[in-house]
């Protein structure tokens, strides 16, 4: 056999064999460990079959904190309201929020209940999207997407004492907030931050003027895409202390991703997590349907493009979190799995996230086939 071949076939079987005997049986994933003893370049796509972690309820967009010692999911639950499908995502018709906690990964879910109803928002239209929550100084903060009733998607935010809620919402959306997917980040120094936006349904490109315009602006595709945004919390954890920012996201030339660049740009679905003193700002790719990132040096960016995390996975959204619990690394994500792959149906999963030597994210390709 030409000796090129037979090294490719040994190391090709060599990985078969470590894999086998590697896997955790009950979740059928790739543990760490398994990962650590194969040379760093034999895996660059891990390919793995969670589970959903909730069952009796549709639930998508999980984001994940560790508060008091547990793990904390705040998702959008989905549900069938007959609301037929289109471009703007009318189909995502969200009427309230469930809290969930688990006390590891692989136990018990909990779920709290409904901890804000859209009948308890004054100023809430329709479509409760895809929320997030902070805790500081023992006060929980719960941030949350819908549309007002002018139908323009504003950003509110909602307080407890507990974790779980339920959340009292207040009286208006946050000040200068507008589009969706808040993501709250926590900066290592106390300073919180919030991302947020998205195209398409999500309105950023009426925004393009800085005030909202009722038709959809988009960049020519050559021109730099939309970028998410990014505002300083006050103290009060209610409202910014600043104009919201663009996050730019740039290429390794140093130049704006296009948006003509649909496997790249930015779409919806922000979140900040830091490693090594580095800031990753993740991101859905939307209509290319990846999970994509950049790294940075501090929390406004830039942030350079490197790779994809999670690919697409089975339904025509995609969105996660990033959290680190009991010393490792967890992406939160969701798919269709339940409903047979219904767009606006969706359940929520966990896998193991995990990093190259060089800081990198290993892909994730988590296809239920
Ligand atoms: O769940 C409604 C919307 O779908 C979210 O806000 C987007 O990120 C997408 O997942």
């Amino acid at each position: 056999m030409d000796p090129l071949k037979f090294k490719i076939l040994s190391v090709k079987l060599l990985a078969a064999i470590l894999l086998f005997g590697c896997k955790d049986k009950t979740t059928n994933k790739i543990t760490e460990s398994s990962i650590d003893k194969l040379p760093e370049d034999t895996i660059s796509t891990i390919r793995v079959k969670p589970l959903p972690l909730i069952s009796d309820i549709y639930t998508a967009d999980p984001s994940a904190h560790v508060f008091e010692g547990k793990l904390y999911i705040y998702p959008s639950h989905d549900f069938e309201s007959g609301v037929p499908e289109d471009d703007l995502g009318s189909h995502f018709d969200m009427k309230d929020y469930h809290v969930f906690s688990m006390d590891s990964i692989g136990g018990n879910v909990t779920d709290h209940g409904v901890a804000l109803d859209i009948k308890d928002v004054p100023w809430a239209g329709r479509q409760m999207w895809a929320p997030d929550a902070a805790e500081k100084n023992g006060i929980y903060y719960f941030y949350f997407p819908v549309k007002d009733k002018s139908d323009i998607f504003k950003i509110g935010v909602a307080t407890s004492e507990n974790p779980y809620g339920p959340f009292n919402a207040k009286e208006q959306p946050i000040e200068g907030s507008y589009s969706m997917d808040p993501a709250v980040f926590e900066d290592t120094d106390g300073v919180y931050y919030m991302y947020f936006g998205g195209i398409w349904g999500g309105q950023l490109q009426r925004w393009a003027s800085g005030t909202y315009k009722e038709e959809d602006t988009y960049p020519l595709t050559d021109q730099p895409a939309l970028t998410p945004k990014i505002a300083k919390l006050a103290d009060n954890m209610l409202s910014f202390v600043e104009t919201p920012k663009d996050v730019q996201i740039l290429d390794k030339n140093g130049n704006p991703i296009l948006a003509g660049d649909n496997e790249r740009r930015f779409f919806e679905a922000a979140w900040v997590h830091k490693y090594n003193g580095k800031y990753y700002f993740s991101y859905s790719t939307g209509d290319t349907h990846n999970i994509a990132y950049g790294i940075g040096d501090n929390p406004y960016g830039p942030f350079t493009y490197e790779g994809v995390i999670l690919k697409p996975v089975l339904g025509w959204t995609n969105h996660h979190s990033i959290v680190e619990y009991n010393g490792k690394w967890w992406l939160f994500y969701h798919d269709s799995f339940l409903s047979g792959g219904k767009t606006h149906l969706r359940n929520v999963k966990v896998t193991e996230l995990l990093y190259n030597k060089d800081g990198t994210i290993k892909t994730i390709n988590a296809m239920t086939d």
